[in-house]
């Protein structure tokens, strides 16, 4: 081989490797201010999932006034708990050459279409809150709670609320989104071997349909309920208030939530729910920060998970007024 022969070729493997590495993935292009751009040079696009929850009204909340303090055009919309609307206002800021998109998935599934039209836009996405199931490769990063911890942890809380076991049912979120899917698994995962779940449905994270959920479990098992866990507390309102209708007193069935809202607050001051796992709505901050280096071309951690706690009914009353949301 001759020497240029020899060098063509060194350069064809060097590049077949290249490819390999970057899996295909089509870099983000760079904003035109890199590696300088500000907050005020960012467009940024918040396909909200819906208005479901008190946590989702603190969710908007914190987009929408970050984007207002730093001076970010926010482009944001309500897709009602429907993919398909979220679907169609991502492919509208794609056409509009949005500079980052930030993504709340109502469902896990189904985003690989769209995630990849942003791609090939140059547009990065950095998925919010809940998780998808399409491959890493399309999206830059995620940034939201540990759903499965979530899960575990009000498991542990079930578990010394019910030390000598017993019978409890399920109030899950939305089907198919990561927070409930993450929940419902961490939950099993720590569950004692002498709790059993005799019932789990949807009540979608809202008060209106958390409501009937309950009342339909009482009347199938009346007094057999030992205790519940309600995947958000919006939903937790809803039960208690289906509890209350049917006479039931505080502490009749032991309630672990999830959320850390003020209503969730005011019924663990109430004594309807004994402990309430934190997940923190007020995202807008971090997001805005990533979204702002990844326009620049800065490195960023490709996984971001918040840091949560517990609540419990002895420290509710004290801290009720300093929360947020
Ligand atoms: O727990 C619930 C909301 O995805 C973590 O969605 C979020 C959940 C939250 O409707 O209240």
């Amino acid at each position: 081989m001759s020497r240029l022969k020899t060098i063509a070729f060194l350069i064809f493997i060097a590049s077949l490797m290249l490819a390999a590495c970057s899996g295909g993935e089509a870099p983000a292009e760079e904003a035109s201010c890199a590696p300088n751009c500000e907050y005020t040079d960012m467009v940024f696009c918040y396909p909200q999932l819906g208005a479901e929850s008190d946590w989702r009204t603190a969710n908007t909340a914190s987009f929408k006034e970050t984007a207002g303090d730093l001076g970010i055009r926010l482009i944001f919309s309500d897709a009602q708990q429907k993919q398909e609307n979220q679907i169609s206002a991502m492919r509208s800021c794609i056409q509009q050459e949005v500079d980052v998109i930030g993504l709340p998935p109502v469902v896990e599934d189904g985003w690989e279409a769209v995630l990849q039209e942003a791609q090939d836009a140059g547009i990065p996405v950095i998925i919010v809150d809940r998780s998808v199931t399409a491959d890493e490769s399309l999206y830059a990063s995620h940034i939201g709670s540990d759903m499965v911890l979530e899960g575990q942890r009000s498991a542990d809380e079930m578990n010394r609320l019910l030390p000598n076991g017993g019978k409890i049912v399920e109030l899950s979120g939305t089907t198919g989104s990561g927070a409930a899917v993450g929940r419902a698994e961490g939950f099993r995962m720590n569950l004692n071997d002498n709790i059993e779940i005799i019932d789990s449905q949807t009540g979608n994270f809202t008060t209106a349909e958390g409501k009937p959920v309950m009342e339909a479990f009482l009347k199938k098992y009346g007094d057999e309920i030992d205790g519940a866990f309600i995947h958000n507390d919006n939903m937790a309102i809803g039960a208690v208030e289906a509890m209350k209708a049917a006479g039931l007193q505080p502490g009749d069935i032991q309630i672990v939530s999830v959320d850390g809202t003020r209503g969730g607050f005011q019924l663990m001051m109430d004594g309807w729910v004994q402990a309430d796992v934190e997940c923190n709505p007020l995202l807008g901050p971090q997001v805005y920060e990533m979204a702002l280096k990844l326009m620049n071309g800065e490195e960023i951690d490709r996984e971001v998970l918040t840091d949560e706690t517990i609540y419990y009914p002895e420290e509710a009353a004290e801290l009720l007024p300093s929360r947020k949301y």
